[in-house]
């Protein structure tokens, strides 16, 4: 007996199937304060609150943005320092404050829906639509620029230098978007709403192929090196800084047991990442026995897997926001509507896999996926340290 699906899906894109419990479904937006929250800093700044919250900078109205050079040089390897031609200061008065970045929104802006995933966690935080102005159009307010290499930037920390959480990106990776790509961006809302303090608001930098690391909360400060190195906080700590999103599929935690003669339903998430999705496939292990240890990759790799689907794109007047439409979205047809991909780029969606007529006993359902070169989950890049992506199974019992 294999793993069949059902289609169960609202008009609002959530899981409806009527089984006992069974259940969990994923909003396709995640709300802003149920995301898995991932966040350093004694007292955490999103727990700051009134005047605290004021003189942190946090507010819509108190919160700066600071671009400058960094003076870094390093001789004989790194001779000269950045250069600006103009620096936003806080010190002169030119830091960058709230409305004037909306305002650079109004020609500027742009808005995509973002699977946010944690390179060690494994489970994906959320998913947003994102929306704010490409870092590009934010770095060109400093004119002409020099000996610039990386574009390093950091959130608020407490003004503890040991608290700091800073991450970069490459000069070439702000100013180019490749085709079918989506841009860098600094965000100043999510859902349609202004970002709260505990998703990283009043403004987030976003970057869209990446693990959460480099989409730096509380953003305050942006730095203009010429040192080629990443320098990210996550660089630091045995972690791939360079790594991309990668494709997988995520298996929720469903009932542990079941009544024969009922359907056994398990949900599960897919991210389409660096190497694009192509297909699910789920494998549904049979007999077996209290205390087995779950499967390995070499035996999982000769396991008999079967092509599952994946939840399709959703009544999108129905899961955005009022006022946003499908065409204003990167990775989007602007004429259509329509997704250019399915999930969107960086994007998660759901599926949900019923299976019939099991008898008792207790089975695992692994799930996987293959991206658009072949690959079958965790290849092609099976390394933890540039993220988590180990094939997912939920064990139950039929009783
Ligand atoms: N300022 C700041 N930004 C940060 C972090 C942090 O600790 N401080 N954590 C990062 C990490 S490791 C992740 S995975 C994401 C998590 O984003 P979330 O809390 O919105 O889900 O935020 C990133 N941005
Ligand atoms: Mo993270």
């Amino acid at each position: 007996m294999g793993a069949s699906q059902v289609g169960g899906q609202d008009q609002a894109g959530s899981v409806s199937v009527s089984v006992e419990g069974v259940v969990s479904p994923h909003p396709f937006l995640t709300p802003a304060e149920d995301f898995y929250t991932v966040a350093r800093g004694n007292p955490k700044p999103h727990t700051l609150q009134g005047q605290a919250l004021i003189d942190a900078r946090m507010t819509p109205e108190t919160w700066r943005l600071e671009i400058a050079p960094d003076g870094f040089s390093e001789p004989p390897d790194i001779k000269e320092s950045a250069k600006a031609e103009k620096s936003l200061t806080l010190a002169d008065g030119t830091a960058l404050d709230l409305p004037a970045l909306e305002k650079l929104g109004e020609t500027h802006g742009v808005k995509y829906l973002k699977a946010m995933q944690c390179l060690n966690i494994a489970e994906p935080l959320g998913q947003g639509l994102w929306e704010g102005v490409p870092l590009r159009d934010v770095l060109r307010l400093c004119g002409k620029l020099e000996n610039v290499r990386r574009i390093y930037y950091l959130g608020f920390h407490n003004h503890d230098p040991k608290q700091i959480f800073q991450s970069s990106v490459s000069y070439t990776q702000a100013m180019e978007t490749p085709p079918g790509e989506l841009p860098a961006f600094l965000a100043y809302r999510l859902n349609g709403e202004p970002i709260p303090p505990v998703r990283g608001g009043p403004v987030r930098m976003i970057v869209p192929w990446a693990h959460g690391f480099k989409s730096i909360k509380w953003l305050q400060q942006i730095y203009l090196t010429n040192d080629y190195r990443t320098n990210d906080t996550y660089a630091l700590k045995n972690n791939d800084p360079e790594s991309y999103l990668k494709t997988a599929a995520y298996v929720d935690d469903g009932p542990e047991s079941s009544p024969a003669g009922k359907p056994v339903t398990i949900v599960g998430r897919v991210i389409s990442g660096l190497s694009g999705f192509q297909r699910l496939e789920t494998f549904l292990r049979t007999g077996l026995k209290e205390g087995d240890r779950r499967l390995g990759d070499d035996e999982l790799r000769e396991a008999t897997w079967e092509t599952a689907d994946i939840l399709p794109p959703p009544n999108w007047k129905l899961v955005l926001p009022e006022g946003v439409a499908s065409r204003d979205l990167l990775g989007f047809d602007p004429k259509t509507g329509d997704p250019l991909s399915w999930p969107t780029r960086y994007g998660m969606a759901s599926w949900v896999v019923t299976m019939n007529g099991l008898k008792p006993g207790r089975y695992e359902l692994y799930a996987r996926t293959i991206d658009h070169n072949g690959d079958a989950q965790p290849e092609p890049r099976p390394m933890r340290k540039a993220g988590k992506n180990e094939i997912q199974s939920h064990r139950f019992e039929v009783v």
